[in-house]
């Protein structure tokens, strides 16, 4: 009797901190802030290279860029997805940029230009 009951208890205990682990992690995917710094999914990376091709339309720039270690990158021109329409300042044909990005499910989205 004593045995189930504090069976009945650790089941009762520990199923409710499984379902707020799990909510926990579905969170972090759309809030990124929470898990900055503990998963890699908010990690961010830095690129340098030239800016190939630039569409403010669509809201992507092409650039060809140099290795990205935190990646295991090595050099390459690919497409970034840019979060806010006013780095497009930055980003002009044939310039040298760095960029900061993330990785946002399946885009590269590139947050900052310095
Ligand atoms: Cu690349």
């Amino acid at each position: 009797m004593k045995l189930s009951t504090s069976l009945s208890l650790i089941l009762a205990l520990s199923a409710p901190g499984f379902a707020i682990a799990q909510s926990g992690d579905m969170k972090s995917m759309d809030m990124g802030k929470m898990a900055e710094g503990t998963a890699p999914k908010a990690m961010r990376h830095q690129a340098t290279g030239v800016v190939k091709a630039v569409d403010p339309v669509k809201g992507t720039v092409t650039l060809a860029h140099g290795p990205v270690k935190s990646l295991q990158w090595t050099a390459m021109t690919m497409r970034f997805a840019v979060k806010d329409k006013t780095l497009f300042d930055q980003l002009t044909g044939d310039k040298k940029v760095t960029v900061e990005f993330v990785k946002q499910d399946v885009d590269y989205v590139v947050t900052a230009v310095k």
